[in-house]
């Protein structure tokens, strides 16, 4: 299947979300970075639930200035300006999970692909990176003012960089499934699923659900940064804040926040 271009892409965009309770929505066939855009719009006073999709980034962002792909016509790139409400401002650090496990929930309700989300940030299907999630907080002095979830996920063959530009193997949707899909589906899925996780965040049955997704859970890890020493260990769960919990091997706890941490399961040789 070959993805309509050019306006028939903002026109399918905004007809698939227009049932949804969403604030303004702004497309663009070809944009830096669909975080950037939206940290702009937030801090000019884009009301909560905007949000801005793009069918191309040039300046795709990861974590810790790494860079993102998003090739036209075959991935979906966007992002969400959530203004934390009250009750919500607690959970800062689980606004990113909640963008992951979207995601999951999206790609099996849809496609009965079941997923994973490899802490703190990546959506896995069968091991293989599908989807990132960078969520970012844009600041009124020091309150917090809004969080932006930005998330990527390769839909067609098409989205997969070459593994020379990888630090952890990838996949896409349509090669996971063995068939096309429509990635308006998708997007309306994922939107859908977070707007219905929203209200949980914090809660026991969020980080339930949480913990449920974690790839190697009970499975020994590596924890990398990039600095010191890598430390090994058993992947327990998360905390309440989003912290990782690790059995080191003389069988103490210890919790690890995201900062500049790679995640590998611990047999992998290091790149
Ligand atoms: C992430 O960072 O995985 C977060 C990616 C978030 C992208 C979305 S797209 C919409 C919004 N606008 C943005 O500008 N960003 C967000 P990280 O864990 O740091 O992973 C980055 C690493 O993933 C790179 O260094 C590459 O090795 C790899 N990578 C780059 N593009 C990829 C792709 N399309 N699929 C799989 N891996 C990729």
């Amino acid at each position: 299947m070959r993805y309509n271009t050019g306006m028939d892409d903002r026109s399918s965009l905004q007809a698939s979300l227009s049932g949804l309770p969403l604030g303004e929505i702004r497309w663009f066939e070809s944009i830096g970075s669909t975080n950037d855009e939206a940290l702009a719009w937030a801090s000019a006073g884009a009301p909560d639930g905007s949000l801005v999709a793009a069918d191309r980034q040039t300046r795709g962002r990861g974590r810790l200035g790494r860079s993102w792909e998003t090739r036209p016509g075959a991935a979906l790139a966007f992002s969400l300006i959530l203004r934390p409400a009250a009750d919500e401002m607690d959970y800062f650090g689980l606004f990113s999970p909640l963008g992951g496990l979207a995601v999951c929930q999206a790609l099996e309700s849809e496609y009965n692909l079941p997923a994973e989300i490899k802490w703190p940030n990546d959506v896995l299907v069968s091991r293989r990176k599908v989807c990132g999630v960078l969520t970012e907080a844009g600041w009124n002095g020091s309150a917090l003012d809004n969080m932006v979830v930005g998330i990527g996920i390769n839909v067609a063959p098409g989205s997969v960089p070459p593994a020379s530009q990888l630090n952890f193997p990838a996949t896409c949707v349509e090669e996971a499934l063995g068939r096309p899909v429509d990635r308006w589906q998708l997007l309306v899925a994922v939107i859908t699923q977070l707007i219905q996780l929203r209200p949980r965040l914090g809660s026991l049955q969020f980080l339930k659900t949480w913990e449920e997704r974690l790839a190697y859970r009970g499975e020994l890890v590596r924890l990398e940064n990039s600095g010191g020493q890598p430390v090994n260990g058993t992947l327990l769960g998360v905390t309440p804040e989003g912290s990782l919990r690790l059995a080191r091997e003389d069988g103490s706890e210890v919790h690890f926040s995201a900062g500049d941490l790679r995640l590998r399961p611990a047999g992998e040789r290091q790149t």
